[in-house]
């Protein structure tokens, strides 16, 4: 039998390949794409190997001095294409209400037709890869698959670390299972005999696409993290999201820890933090010398999928498989497990490379005691000291990352891929506030929580490409991941809540706010943070066990100074009312954003939403 061609490109997919609709679709976006090549991805190490070495001779990747850092690489993005770009990022829902007003939204048709001729011949010169993964443990009833064309090496590389990515995927897809279709490319054509340019191809042009009803993702124009890696924000949060209103669970932007004290009880927490506020840090906390016998560890850190059990109980995963953190702040004295965690097999991005051959990134001067005298930036240009001084200029972006399998991780939890999940004790939401929010409160009932976490405030960082340090409303921290609307979204876990108290049995997780962020008039954060949370960990562990009383507040019950362990650390009860009091007049400011956010929302905003609003409005008046 001759293989399938199409003007002499090869569409035979490999045997183990068995599902009819994969290949067609495959094949249709070829036509479409019309990309030089294609390769099938088997996921094993000599394919990882092998387009990581292709990624060293296109210059994308530079191979790391392998005495320092073995089997490691670094790649620098052009600076257009550095975050994700969330005013690029569209829910195309028949219906506009259906995305709501949070959400960029086209018409499915319209947008089809915008696309349609920017992705003909989009890889042309290129090789498309057919990446399959796995958003959960392979087999698992739980774990959802998706499919990614890209024409980016550096994406497959990326995904084989952050998914379950390879072969055993096609096993589960059998003739005719289901998967997410996931289409990504760079949008840089190459014509007959050309070559790239530069290390680093991508469009000015971008698109991030999701079709929720058909379950469909479409990316064009960036090869940088959420917006190329599509299994991450596109399928595991914005498409599960739709899933998870739909079959009754959550898709949740939520760091899962489990923390077991000195007699041995095992307690497991998940926190919602917006980007880069914290999550892979406190996923991974170490606790401070006062805590010994405590114990944290990592079930994820960045993304939950909670589901309901019959029992009442809701039992959270991880669907990833690595960490793509922020690389720039981390080091020995604030996340030292992150740190163990990056000595090998780790590709950095947009980090700086050191004179032999290692990398470097703010903050890790606090582990030498000195900045390096020389570096070549993020962006191949010389770094000292001195020009760092006179320039302002970073040697690390502030959005670098760094993309590294679970297991390197030496705080990974025995559960961190039991299919069942862990079952969730405390939620936190934790947003960036410098002044206002206070450090620690805990909600009065599940509709407060929902409140305080659908009200979340928060400083723009430098995750999402745009102004920085801006406050806005990021409810659940899910602002920039929503599949649909984000009051349909408040229901869903009104709802949620409901149901499993119905239950009856398992006592719904109690729901807790942070803000480690708070500043004093210099300018400089007033709680030290990091390690040291596990403090204020301990104070929700001891509200759990009735061994906290707190103190009601307008905003929810917070702890009393002296119900805080403060062995090890000086930290004054001044310092504590700085970051815990409640400012009458910043809170008239902050219910006026909160009014604005809710009028956006008020079409299909719950009703419980505004009587919360005006029970706090009224403690606040007193
Ligand atoms: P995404 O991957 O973007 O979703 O972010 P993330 O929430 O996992 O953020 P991450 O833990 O990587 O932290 C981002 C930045 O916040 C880093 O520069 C950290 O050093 C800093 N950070 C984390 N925890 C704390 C804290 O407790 N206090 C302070 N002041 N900074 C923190
Ligand atoms: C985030 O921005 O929340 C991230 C990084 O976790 S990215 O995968 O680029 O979205
Ligand atoms: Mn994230």
């Amino acid at each position: 039998m001759n293989a399938p061609t199409m003007q002499g490109l090869d569409l035979q997919a490999p045997a183990y390949v068995k599902n009819a609709k994969l290949i067609a679709w495959v094949a249709e976006m070829a036509a479409l794409c019309k990309p030089a090549k294609i390769h099938w991805c088997d996921g094993s190490k000599e394919e990882y190997d092998q387009l990581c070495q292709q990624l060293v001779d296109a210059g994308t990747f530079k191979k790391l001095n392998p005495a320092k850092r073995p089997g490691s690489f670094l790649a620098c993005s052009d600076p257009s294409d550095v975050a994700r770009v969330e005013d690029r990022t569209y829910i195309c829902s028949e219906k506009k209400d259906d995305a709501g007003p949070t959400n960029n939204w086209m018409a499915p048709a319209e947008m089809r037709a915008t696309l349609q001729p920017l992705f003909d011949g989009c890889m042309a010169g290129r090789t498309m890869y057919v990446v399959p993964f796995s958003m959960g443990p392979l087999g698992s009833p739980i774990a959802h698959v998706g499919v990614e064309l890209s024409d980016s090496a550096y994406v497959a590389v990326n995904m084989k670390i952050m998914t379950r990515m390879g072969k055993a995927v096609y096993d589960v897809i059998g003739t005719d299972g289901e998967f997410v279709p996931c289409v990504h490319t760079i949008g840089a054509p190459l014509k007959a005999g050309e070559k790239d340019t530069t290390t680093w191809p991508c469009n000015k042009t971008k698109y991030i696409v999701h079709y929720p009803e058909t379950r469909e993702i479409w990316s064009f124009g960036s090869g940088y993290g959420g917006n190329a890696l599509l299994g991450k924000k596109c399928l595991a949060l914005r498409i599960a999201s739709t899933m998870g209103r739909d079959q009754g669970w959550l898709a949740e932007h939520m760091l899962i820890l489990g923390v077991t004290n000195p007699e041995g009880k095992k307690y497991h927490v998940a926190a919602a933090f917006p980007s880069a506020c914290g999550k892979t840090n406190f996923s991974m906390l170490v606790p401070p010398k006062a805590f010994d016998g405590w114990k944290v560890t990592t079930i994820g850190d960045d993304i939950a999928w909670i589901k309901p059990q019959a029992d009442g109980s809701l039992r959270a995963i991880n669907p990833e498989a690595g960490y793509f953190g922020v690389a720039p702040g981390t080091n020995y004295h604030t996340n030292p497990n992150c740190m163990a965690s990056l000595d090998k097999d780790v590709i950095f991005t947009n980090v700086a490379l050191t004179d032999d051959g290692d990398v470097w990134w703010e903050g890790m001067e606090k582990d030498s005691g000195q900045m390096p005298d020389h570096l070549i930036d993020w962006q191949g240009k010389d770094w000292t000291p001195q020009i760092a001084k006179e320039t302002g200029a970073k040697a690390a972006h502030p959005n670098a990352r760094f993309t590294v399998a679970a297991t390197n991780n030496p705080a990974l939890d025995d559960a961190w891929d039991d299919p069942k999940g862990v079952k969730i004790d405390a939620i936190i939401f934790g947003g960036r506030r410098s002044t206002t929010v206070p450090l620690v409160t805990e909600a009065r009932n599940w509709t407060e929580g929902v409140y305080m976490a659908a009200t979340m405030g928060s400083e723009t960082t430098a995750a999402a490409f745009g102004a920085q340090g801006v406050v806005r409303r990021d409810p659940f921290a899910m602002l920039p991941f929503m599949g649909y609307n984000m009051s349909d979204y408040f229901q869903h876990w009104l709802n949620m809540g409901e149901k499993v108290e119905k239950i009856g049995q398992t006592p719904l997780p109690r729901i807790f706010t942070t803000n480690w962020f708070r500043k004093n008039a210099d300018g400089k954060f007033v709680w030290p943070g990091y390690g040291e949370n596990m403090r204020v960990l301990k104070w929700m562990l001891d509200r759990i066990e009735s061994k906290a009383e707190g103190q009601q507040t307008a905003f929810g019950v917070a702890p009393t100074y002296a119900e805080i362990n403060w062995t090890g650390l000086e930290f004054t009860p001044e310092q504590f009312e700085s970051v815990t009091n409640i400012d009458k007049a910043a809170w008239a400011e902050e219910m006026k954003l909160h009014t604005e956010h809710f009028d956006k929302l008020a079409q299909r905003l719950p009703k419980e939403m505004l009587e919360i609003k005006d029970a706090l409005e009224k403690r606040l008046a007193v």
